[in-house]
């Protein structure tokens, strides 16, 4: 199994779930935002072909490939089951997971990816530095509802470890290095999760 992934992107996040699963893989990485003939440049016809869009992460395991984070994180946790990153315990918890991973996704991420992009990653003539603030204003939203679909216990689901933790604490890691408002509360799980011994790995392979 290849996980094709860059520094400090969602790689990362599927990345840890590998560390954590046990699973044997090789880590491959590839530049963003590179000219199309360096040969480790996402916009390589090599690595488009792998991945239509120039993006990461990918996964390639044998004759699959995957181009979307939480469909990686989904096959890693079925590939590992006793790693425990999806739950098992019944329908209703396996729900609750479902919901707070489509949350990070379309509710807590976005605000960070649309900074990102206006930052970044769009052609500059696409950019809108005003967009910044609406961002900001959209984040605050997000945790606010976030406070209310989360308890106070130390991981998201049936008080074990699982990808929504992963998924919570990189899309923190980003929004503070992205320097939006980040609760203390917040910053504390990012700081908790990434002490695991498998997200320190993960760390070491991409620095
Ligand atoms: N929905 C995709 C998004 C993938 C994505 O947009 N990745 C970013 C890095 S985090 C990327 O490759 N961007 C290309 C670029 O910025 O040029 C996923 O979750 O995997």
């Amino acid at each position: 199994m290849k996980l094709y992934g860059m520094q400090q992107s969602r790689s990362f996040r599927c990345l840890w779930a590998l560390e954590e699963s046990g699973l044997e893989y090789e880590y491959v990485p590839v530049k963003l935002r590179t000219e199309a003939a360096v040969p480790d440049s996402a916009q390589n016809p090599n690595y488009l072909a792998v991945n239509v869009q120039g993006k990461v992460p990918s996964l390639v395991d044998g004759d699959m490939t995957l181009t979307e984070s939480v469909a990686i994180l989904n096959y890693i946790a079925r590939k590992a089951p006793d790693s425990g990153l999806i739950p098992s315990e019944d329908d209703q918890v396996l729900a609750k997971h479902d919901e707070l991973v489509s949350f990070v996704l379309a509710e807590l991420e976005q605000p960070l990816w649309s900074k990102g992009k206006h930052m970044f990653a769009l052609p500059e003539e696409q950019r809108i530095p005003q967009m910044f603030d609406t961002a900001k204003f959209e984040f605050a939203k997000a945790i606010n509802a976030l406070d209310h679909l989360l308890g106070d216990d130390e991981f998201a689901i049936a008080n074990k470890f699982s990808m929504v933790d992963i998924l919570l604490a990189q899309t923190f890691n980003w929004a503070i290095r992205f320097e939006f408002d980040v609760p203390q509360k917040y910053v504390d799980l990012r700081n908790r999760h990434y002490d695991r011994p498998a997200a320190k790995r993960a760390m070491d392979l991409i620095s």
